[in-house]
């Protein structure tokens, strides 16, 4: 499926996700007021990928609640996101979409662009609270958004929090937030807001993405999905993420850069992987990855 941010915020980008062959309708990340987000250029891309700070640019949930009515025609599960700027904006918008008919509400704990606004979830106490309120208000299934962690305790700590609040999924790894990327030519930052900061996003931050969905697929055990993302750009990084314990995967910069195509590219690389190595069901691929045993790749002397 696509990953919350790219090509999702407007109605014929919805229809576009509707008739491709994505898993999933997964929207912008919204807010209680339609926002156009930050200045431009907000955007940047190359070869290793992107880096944007967009700023949250989108139509205000309500618009969105009443999208989803139109877009259930197209018989796939629809995914709102939401990113509050506090626990109550957090519920309204939660309760709505519950109403409007969202099969899963994603919870985007980690949005780094937001200036003054540190990402919640780097905070554990504030996103307990969080995780446990919005649980109290929904009965449908909750997925959380979170952003790249760097220490395993953290990972361990935020796993923790996900099974005793009752998640019903994992999104792993929202963008590397606060990373630059620089036109040497120009001596200057590619984009403009927050002096040049913003999220990081594909081949950049592949293994980062897989270490934390790795990570966790070991502390959540199987309780919780994970859905991987991070650097998918061809069947062979989905079959990473599906070694390393993710059962479903997102699609951002990778989708933005191709379109809605991707999705049945990606989809025919991975199969023909599958048949290549002689699996028969991706539960045979889901947190298989092996480690490395003895000395194979060691240093000697
Ligand atoms: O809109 C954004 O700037 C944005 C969001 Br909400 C997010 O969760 N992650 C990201 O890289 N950008």
């Amino acid at each position: 499926m696509n990953a919350s941010g790219p090509l999702c915020t407007f109605e014929n980008e919805l229809e576009s996700l509707g008739q491709s062959e994505s898993g999933a309708i997964v929207l912008k990340s919204t807010t209680m007021e339609p926002r156009t987000g930050n200045e431009r250029p907000k955007y940047y891309e190359n070869e290793h990928g992107s880096i944007n700070s967009n700023g949250l640019e989108n139509l205000g949930y309500q618009k969105y609640c009443e999208l989803i009515p139109k877009l259930k025609q197209f018989g796939k599960p629809i995914i709102p996101s939401v990113c509050g700027f506090s626990l109550s904006e957090f519920e309204t918008m939660v309760k709505a979409f519950d109403k409007a008919g969202a099969d899963v509400i994603e919870i985007n704990l980690s949005c780094p662009n937001i200036i003054g606004k540190p990402q919640v979830a780097y905070d554990f106490e504030q996103s307990e609270k969080y995780l446990s309120a919005i649980r109290s208000v929904t009965d449908k299934p909750l997925w959380v958004k979170l952003p790249p962690y760097f220490e395993l305790i953290h990972r361990q700590e935020m796993a923790k929090l996900l099974l005793k609040n009752k998640m019903d999924g994992a999104t792993l790894i929202n963008s590397v937030g606060n990373s630059i990327i620089v036109d040497p030519e120009k001596g200057q930052a590619v984009i403009k807001p927050k002096q040049g900061l913003g999220g990081l996003g594909g081949h950049y931050v592949k293994p980062i993405a897989l270490g934390n969905v790795w990570t966790f697929y070991n502390e959540l055990k199987g309780k919780i999905p994970i859905i991987g993302a991070g650097g998918v750009y061809s069947g062979k990084d989905a079959f990473e993420f599906f070694l390393c314990g993710a059962e479903m995967v997102q699609i951002g910069t990778a989708y933005k850069h191709e379109g809605p195509g991707i999705f049945s590219r990606i989809k025919k690389e991975l199969d023909a992987f599958l048949s290549l190595k002689k699996y028969s069901s991706i539960n045979d691929v889901i947190g298989k990855l092996k480690v490395v045993e003895g000395e194979e790749y060691g240093f000697t002397a």
